[in-house]
């Protein structure tokens, strides 16, 4: 065999092995990538995108009104509603296969991917144990006779392992019968008599400043099986209300993505 042939056939080999390995080391990860993306409708002013791992704020009139008559699984208030075909206007309107519309109540998550997206179905009740609310309180300078606008707790499972955390929401903002001098809004979660902050707002109260906030859903989004949190803070009048999804990172809550 002559030199110059061999030399070609060593390099043919060489990238065909090299071309395997590329193969096999990103090609099957970007196909196993591929396999969690969703679109999220998160009430009416958030459309998020997961695909590759990453987030993305979809919010251009453009963009928003490709999903225009495409198909979604629709919860309302944490709720299985169905599939229905939705359109984008000021709000989400849904319409059945037949192009009916189909009025709803409620606040909207729809979502669609190539896995299932399971909704937890959150127990919310009054709070009836102050003791960590007592603390995140005297632990930011507030007195514990506060009055609240909000004082709910939340029982979830968050981290699968069987035993309840608790969700707590505090909040005295845009109080009508009473006037703080300042506003207070706290989401914190408890497990293990561990105090995990989420949402913490305090400053000088204006009567229509700060947020409300509250867990609006709870679900493994991304499909690594560990859940992700959303949760929204509403503005005062018909402001756009803040929407920021959480994840659990390292003993720690940590926002993925917000819409503002
Ligand atoms: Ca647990
Ligand atoms: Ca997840």
């Amino acid at each position: 065999m002559k030199k110059g042939r061999l030399k070609y056939i060593i390099i043919i080999v060489i990238l065909i092995i090299y071309g395997s390995v590329m193969y096999l080391v990103f090609g099957v990860s970007e196909s196993r990538e591929r396999k969690a993306a969703t679109t999220l409708l998160v009430g009416d002013s958030t459309v998020w995108n997961y695909s590759s791992r990453s987030w993305m704020n979809i919010n251009t009139p453009s963009l928003l009104s490709n999903f225009n008559w495409q198909k979604f699984n629709v919860y309302l208030d944490n709720q299985y509603f169905g599939k229905y075909l939705v359109w984008h206007d000021d709000k989400w309107y849904l319409f059945d296969n037949n192009k009916n519309a189909v009025s709803y109540q409620g606040n909207l998550f729809a979502y669609q991917a190539d896995f299932n997206i399971d909704v937890v179905n959150l127990s919310t009740t009054d709070i009836t144990d102050y003791t960590y609310v007592n603390t995140v309180l005297k632990n930011h300078g507030f007195d514990t006779t506060v009055e609240y606008t909000l004082k709910s707790v939340s029982k979830v499972d968050f981290d699968k392992d069987g035993v309840l955390e608790d969700f707590y929401v505090i909040s005295n903002v845009f109080a009508e019968d009473f006037f703080p001098e300042k506003y207070f809004s706290f989401v914190f979660m408890v497990d293990n008599n561990n105090i995990y902050m989420l949402y913490e707002d305090v400053d000088k109260n204006e009567g229509v400043n700060g947020c409300k906030p509250g867990l609006y859903t709870v679900a493994d989004f991304d499909n690594d099986k560990d859940y992700e949190l959303i949760l929204s803070c509403a503005k005062y009048s018909n402001q756009t209300p803040l929407m920021m999804l959480y994840e659990f990172k390292d003993n720690a809550f940590e926002i993925e993505i917000s819409n503002q």
